[in-house]
């Protein structure tokens, strides 16, 4: 009889609640195998888990033949009787009477059974076999699983999911960092952000909208927190009285994406990841950069008034966070005109500073947000002060001389958030595919 895939069980129903008895499929990755003169033990795994098949010489010998031939990460199917076993992992196992192999392995390149053996940038040149490790392939279902608590949080707020285009015809959050593209016979670049569109959302009746999409920084740097490539969960609401709005839903999404994957994976990242954050925070303590740059100084950081965060002061500023407020994140707020984009609206008795705020989590940015400057002729001459060319921006500014409300939002960036929460050393290991200048294969 052929083994028929549609009647397959995932392993983690049979180790759980399946019959004793019973005949089953089963198919997946053979994860090891051992050969006992007339008895192959074969772990195989699957999405579920892994659990023991015994193929017995004196129960089918086609079978026994080839089991005794099988590599590791070769596909197989089986079918057999559940039955108890003290011996086998999960106290069940697999007698096969059949066995099907889909696809053998060739020997393997590299040691999935220890990722730590293996350099990042090979286990990234071998991402589908590195991903095999249940410990990788959690990144992933936590990765999913935030994204979906941010989208969900969104749509049960009120928020309307929009999808913008990424071919543009201007950078939006600064010059140098974006890719140039060739678009037929004119220059165009890859959206860094979807910043200007989000604000069209907003303007153009939604009132409040977001969206999870790619942005592209052609960002030269080689940092473990730095991709060309990543996924940003984005927001923006109108009709606000100050950017301690957007802050609340910032901070509310944030919350409920770390709630999210604990609740869902809680004991499986306390067993891979042992940095990981196991409780969720509570609420997100604000600061001002002006108190930032203090507490920095009696830690003996010093920042110069006005100037950006490096990022040796984000983690020194994480760590006293950390000990003063006893909060794992903080939103640094009123970052300096100087540093922040045109579009940013300037605090209005103290216009060297702004609106807007970074969310730093365990000492690194995971968000910036904050007030847009909604007022047309306040806006033209933001553009012109940091340079830029109003023509480019007409599309964007005509949005300022028929109606726009008040608004404000954010961007979060979607892996830096799994990074942190993992307590994971590089960004590349939270992206299935990282581009970095190097990197654009596979
Ligand atoms: P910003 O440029 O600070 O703000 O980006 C927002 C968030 O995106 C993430 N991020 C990155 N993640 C990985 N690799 C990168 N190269 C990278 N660059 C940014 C960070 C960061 O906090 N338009 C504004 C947002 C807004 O005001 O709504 C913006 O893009 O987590």
């Amino acid at each position: 009889m052929a083994i028929r895939l549609a009647e397959r069980r995932y392993i983690a129903e049979l180790l759980q609640n399946a019959k004793i008895g019973e005949k089953y499929v089963v198919a997946g990755w053979v994860d090891t195998i051992r050969v006992h003169g007339k008895l192959v033990f074969i772990v195989l795994r699957d999405r579920t888990g892994k659990m023991q098949l015994v193929v017995k010489k004196n129960v089918s010998e086609t079978a026994w033949r080839e089991a005794k031939k099988l590599s590791p990460e070769s596909v197989i199917g089986a079918r057999g009787t559940l039955v108890e076993s003290k011996a086998a992992l999960g106290g069940r196992e697999i007698v096969v009477e059949e066995l099907v192999v889909y696809s053998r392995a060739e020997p393997l390149p590299i040691d999935i059974k220890d990722p730590s053996k293996t350099t990042l940038a090979k286990r990234l040149d071998w991402r589908f076999l590195d991903l095999r490790h249940p410990r990788n392939q959690l990144i992933f279902l936590v990765e999913a699983e935030m994204a979906r608590a941010a989208r969900e949080f969104f749509h049960s707020n009120g928020f309307v999911e929009i999808y913008t285009s990424k071919i543009v015809g201007a950078a939006t959050e600064g010059g140098a960092e974006v890719f140039s593209i060739v678009y037929f016979d004119r220059p165009a670049f890859l959206a860094q952000s979807p910043q200007l569109y989000k604000q069209m959302g907003v303007i153009a009746g939604f009132e409040k909208v977001f969206e999870v999409g790619p942005a592209f920084r052609a960002e030269p740097h080689h940092t473990t927190r730095h991709l060309t490539e990543y996924t940003s969960v984005d927001f923006e609401m109108g009709f606000i009285d100050s950017y301690e709005d957007v802050m609340k839903v910032a901070e509310n999404a944030v919350l409920s994406m770390i709630r999210s994957a604990l609740g869902r994976y809680k004991d499986r990242v306390q067993e891979y990841f042992s940095d990981a954050l196991m409780e969720v925070p509570r609420s997100i303590p604000r600061i001002t950069i002006r108190e930032a740059y203090k507490l920095l100084r009696s830690a003996g950081v010093s920042i110069e008034e006005g100037e950006d965060l490096s990022s040796e002061a984000e983690r020194k500023l994480g760590e006293i966070v950390l000990k003063e407020y006893g909060s794992p994140l903080v939103f640094v707020t009123e970052y300096p005109w100087k540093v922040r984009p045109f579009y940013t609206m300037r605090k209005s008795d103290e216009p060297d500073w702004t609106y807007s705020f970074d969310l730093l989590f365990r000492g690194l940015e995971i968000a910036t947000g904050g007030q847009r400057e909604h007022r047309y002729e306040v806006l033209v001459n933001q553009l012109q002060e940091k340079g830029l060319n109003p023509k480019n921006f007409e599309w964007y500014l005509a949005m300022f001389r028929y109606g726009a409300p008040p608004h404000g939002g954010a961007g979060i960036g979607l892996e830096r958030v799994v990074m942190q929460f993992l307590g994971l050393g590089n960004i590349r290991e939270a992206r299935l595919l990282p581009r970095d200048p190097e990197r654009l294969v596979p």
